[in-house]
């Protein structure tokens, strides 16, 4: 009798249950969007031989303190603007780094004067309808009701 060769994925299935498996997210990190002073959350979901140890970076470097599947960022500031999250996880076998999740900040002071006032209503209004970038508060493609809604919401 010729048995047929087991799928691929079967055979990986099985090598991995004879040897300790390394990690593997089974979830990667999802972008985040936050207004300035909000804070953001990032998970990973990862399996592997147990014990899993986690290291989250931003931009690449490591942070303090950052060693569980989740991480919630200090009270964001523009600069955290289009800053990259990743996290490793290794156990005893090796080490498996998640896709970089973006974070998005987004600011309630359009005109970038430092203060929240009608100026900048003002030019959230005159982006109305459009798809200018730092009005579009809720990152949708368009500035429209929700997004002045969401302005009015920080007071
Ligand atoms: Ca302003
Ligand atoms: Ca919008």
């Amino acid at each position: 009798m010729i048995r047929s060769f087991a799928p691929a994925s079967a055979s990986f299935s099985a090598f991995r249950r004879a040897t300790a498996p390394a990690p593997t997210s089974t979830a990667q990190p999802q972008n985040a969007t936050a207004f300035v002073g909000q804070t953001a959350n990032f998970s990973v979901m990862a399996t592997g031989s147990v014990p899993l140890a986690f290291q989250w970076k931003k931009n690449g470097s490591a942070i303090s303190g950052a060693t569980s599947a989740s991480y919630t960022t200090p009270a964001t500031t523009t600069s955290d603007h289009d800053a990259k999250f990743s996290v490793g996880v290794r156990n005893g076998v090796g080490t498996v780094t998640s896709q970089n999740a973006t974070l998005v900040v987004k600011s309630r002071d359009l005109n970038g004067d430092h203060l929240l006032d009608v100026l900048d209503l003002a030019a959230l209004a005159s982006a109305y309808e459009t798809s200018k970038t730092n009005a579009d508060l809720d990152s949708s493609g368009v500035v429209d009701d929700v997004d002045v809604n969401l302005w009015l919401a920080g007071f």
